[in-house]
């Protein structure tokens, strides 16, 4: 127990169990230490070292006769995963950049977003790998309480994954590549009449690569797409899918792309181009699957790629 004493406009301080009782004394030079004493906040004690606003908002404590203060409880997410190892990561708050961070050496993050207040909120977070590769965006909603940190564990960022080629003859190499989590199992997903699912493991700095053989493919379009388990057995989502061809199969120019402007972002810019283009493209560069219609497909591969 701990007692401190001080003159009228400061503080008792009297901590007990695990609450710290703020109180002020009232009319100290009129009725002495016997003054009614005026509780006027509880703070638990985890949230005591935060700054307790005076009733104008100008900081500091202010005690009053009888008046209430309440303690400027934060409104906090937190949000924890695992990306790339010393990777930049990107997160968006109802599809705004918000803020950028860092994971470690061993691809952890730990994010808190502070100063919100409390209502349903859509986050993101996108990574960018050593190599400037980016992950698609990992995104959800959640109600955000007053006076709370929500916590959001157990985001695995998708592996980054970029091709050797593009274009290949049947019987060629692909060599598949990108970052993931340290030494997590990277299952290789290629698509073909019956879909060829592939494994490998990333080293230690995160990096993983798959050399495919196209000789059990036919001719024509396929594309590849990656996913990760980390050693917890957690799943990541599906990194984006990347195109290529095989035998004499033209890759349509389109694919793989969503910055309609090509101002090097994907945002709201390119949706409304997107948007204005919907059903039959009046510019064909917002038809981002080749599909020769503006719909849902394209609308969901402008969200993969969106940064804000
Ligand atoms: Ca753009
Ligand atoms: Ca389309």
């Amino acid at each position: 127990m701990e007692l401190l004493l001080s003159y009228v406009g400061e503080l008792w301080i009297f901590e007990q169990w695990s609450f710290r009782w703020l109180a002020s004394i009232a009319d100290y030079f009129g009725v002495g230490f016997s003054a009614i004493v005026n509780v006027v906040a509880v703070v638990p004690l985890t949230e005591f070292n935060q700054p307790i606003p005076s009733p104008s908002g100008g900081g500091g404590i202010g005690i009053g006769r009888g008046a209430a203060i309440l303690p400027d409880i934060p409104t906090r997410v937190m949000l924890k995963g695992k990306a790339y190892p010393d990777s930049q990561l990107t997160v968006l708050k109802d599809g705004q950049k918000l803020l950028t961070a860092q994971s470690d050496s061993q691809a952890n993050f730990e994010i808190t977003i502070s100063s919100l207040v409390s209502g349903v909120y859509t986050f993101g977070v996108w990574g960018e790998d050593k190599q400037k590769r980016r992950s698609l965006t990992f995104s959800f909603t959640t109600n955000v309480p007053y006076g709370i940190t929500t916590a959001i564990s157990g985001i695995i960022l998708p592996p980054t994954i970029d091709l050797s080629k593009n274009s290949l003859q049947r019987g060629e190499v692909l060599n598949l590549l990108g970052y993931s989590a340290p030494q997590s199992e990277v299952a290789v997903h290629i698509n073909s009449p019956i879909e060829i699912i592939k494994k490998t493991q990333a080293a230690v700095d995160g990096t993983w690569f798959y050399n495919f053989n196209t000789n059990v493919l036919s001719d024509g379009l396929h594309s590849a797409k990656v996913k990760s388990t980390v050693a917890d057995g957690s799943d990541s989502i599906f990194s984006q899918s990347m195109s290529f061809s095989v035998g004499q199969a033209e890759l349509p120019a389109c694919l793989n792309k969503a910055d309609i402007n090509k101002d090097k972002r994907v945002n709201l810019i390119d949706l409304s181009i997107l948007l204005y283009n919907w059903g039959l493209p009046k510019n064909t560069a917002a038809d981002l699957n080749c599909d020769n219609r503006i719909n849902l497909k394209d609308f969901s591969i402008l969200l993969y790629w969106w940064t804000g």
